[in-house]
């Protein structure tokens, strides 16, 4: 049977998912497009033959609307996502989950109390081949016990409305996902420091900085974020174990010779880098919900990120180390 999806959102992440869904995943077709600048939703919705609605309730009821992709800002996620729980529709909510805990955890508590997983948050970094091998490496034993990462994710340039705290909550919240997701297990405590700030930087803008999450077993993860180093987008991660370590391989972007040198060409965007993480996401969404399970990073995970996130932000604003608390896990996602 063919999905029909409808998306809420149709700006620069959902006009992606809208292309793809319609060019490049199996199983899917989109269906229906909501966007509060209805003169855009049209005109996307033309390209792939999807019709519009005039809001966001009228699509997560409308029949032709199998499972729903939340895409709007950020701070609309939870209520939305919250509304696709009460109709039962499956919802793949882009990330954040929501931009508070406490919203984060209303979604986490609809859902339990349902007794089954209809939600997928988009932490599309778990489908990236790179990431895949390094955690296929780590779950071998190959390289001993995890006690170290080391990560960096560097951003080209940001629009002037970039703050220092996005750069933990837009951008680092990638890692500490994949913290969690690479160690299995959670973050007990973040400190954010701030050193030297490029020239490069936007005036009000603290760039690079320097993020260190303690897991509950002790293992260090520093990651460096820098998100205007000019140069292009890039995205490293070392883990050390305890007998060798296993670093992502970044995908090649073709050779370039150049002024006197050949070397690999670095992507400018994370739209490039991550393309095939989004294709394979999606994807395996279509495939999770035609077998009847919603198996990607859940409603638990995106609280958890959101939870690091917004003690790193507190970390970063009293300078200091901050206890990263969660609730007891629902049984639904142990
Ligand atoms: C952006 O919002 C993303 O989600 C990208 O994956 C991330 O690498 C970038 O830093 C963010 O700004």
């Amino acid at each position: 049977m063919v999905q029909q999806i409808a998306i809420i959102g149709a700006g620069n992440i959902g006009h992606d998912h809208i292309r793809r869904i319609a060019g490049s995943v199996a199983g899917a077709r989109l269906s229906v497009v909501f966007d509060v600048d209805t003169d855009r939703a049209q005109e996307v919705a033309a390209e792939v033959g999807a019709r519009t609605v005039a809001g966001v309730d009228p699509l997560i009821a409308a029949d032709d609307v199998d499972a729903v992709i939340v895409a709007s800002p950020g701070p609309l996620h939870p209520e939305q996502t919250l509304a696709c729980l009460a109709a039962g529709k499956p919802v793949l909510c882009e990330k954040p989950l929501g931009t508070t805990v406490e919203d984060c955890l209303r979604v986490v508590e609809a859902e339990a109390s349902l007794g089954r997983r209809l939600v997928q948050v988009g932490f599309m970094r778990r489908y990236d081949h790179g990431y895949r091998q390094v955690k296929r490496v780590l779950d071998s034993g190959e390289v001993g016990e995890a006690v170290m990462v080391h990560a960096v994710h560097r951003n080209p340039e940001v629009p002037a409305s970039f703050t220092s705290d996005m750069s933990l909550t837009d951008s680092v919240v990638h890692e500490m996902d994949v913290t969690r997701w690479l160690l299995g297990e959670e973050v007990v405590a973040v400190t954010v420091l701030a050193g030297r700030r490029s020239p490069w930087a936007n005036a009000h803008l603290q760039d690079p900085q320097l993020v260190l999450m303690e897991t509950a077993s002790g293992v260090l993860v520093d990651v460096e974020t820098f998100v205007s180093c000019q140069y292009g987008y890039e995205v490293r991660c070392e883990v050390v174990g305890s007998t060798g370590t296993v670093s992502l391989d970044t995908p090649s972007f073709g050779a370039v010779t150049s002024a006197g040198s050949r070397g690999r060409a670095v992507p400018g965007h994370w739209r490039e880098r991550f393309a095939d993480a989004y294709r394979s996401e999606l994807q395996s969404w279509v495939d999770g919900m035609a077998a009847g399970q919603v198996t990607g990073p859940s409603a638990w995970d995106g609280y958890a990120a959101t939870a690091i996130a917004v003690a790193a932000v507190e970390a970063q604003t009293r300078r200091q180390r901050t206890v990263v608390e969660l609730v007891d896990k629902p049984a639904l996602y142990a």
